[in-house]
């Protein structure tokens, strides 16, 4: 069995989580927060038995987009702040990121 975590964007979450309900696959949202955007995500924990990885890669693959979003860095890259002007920066985001691992037990109650 695996266990995947799969990382995507606050508006593919309900798409995805409504796609892998049809497919079948079990899936808990965790809210979270990505640690440079410090904007919020949502987190997907599915756990699968193998056989089934390709499938559900798929399911999240087509669900989840790469969009552009615009940063302001709160302070510069480097060298002194007298001068700085905060100057927006595009960061591409997404699809996904996502993890599998190996599961080496579960039980369920
Ligand atoms: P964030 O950490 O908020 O990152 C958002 C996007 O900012 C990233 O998109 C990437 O394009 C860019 N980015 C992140 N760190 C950067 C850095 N040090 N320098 C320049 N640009 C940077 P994605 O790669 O698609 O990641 C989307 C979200 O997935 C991340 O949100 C984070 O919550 C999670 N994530 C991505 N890679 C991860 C990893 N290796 N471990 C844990 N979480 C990860």
């Amino acid at each position: 069995m695996k266990l995947v975590i799969a990382v995507v964007q606050d508006k593919d979450s309900n798409r995805l989580s409504n796609a892998l309900v049809k497919e079948g696959f079990r899936a808990t949202k965790l809210a979270s927060t990505g640690g440079f955007l410090k904007a919020g995500n949502t987190t997907f924990m599915i756990g699968i038995e193998d056989d089934r990885i390709p499938e559900v890669m798929q399911v999240i693959k087509a669900n989840c987009k790469v969009r552009d979003q615009l940063v302001t860095p709160v302070s510069p890259m480097g060298g002194s702040t007298d001068s700085y002007i905060p100057f927006p920066v595009e960061v591409q985001v997404g699809g996904a990121a996502v993890f599998v691992l190996q599961v080496e037990r579960f039980e369920h109650y």
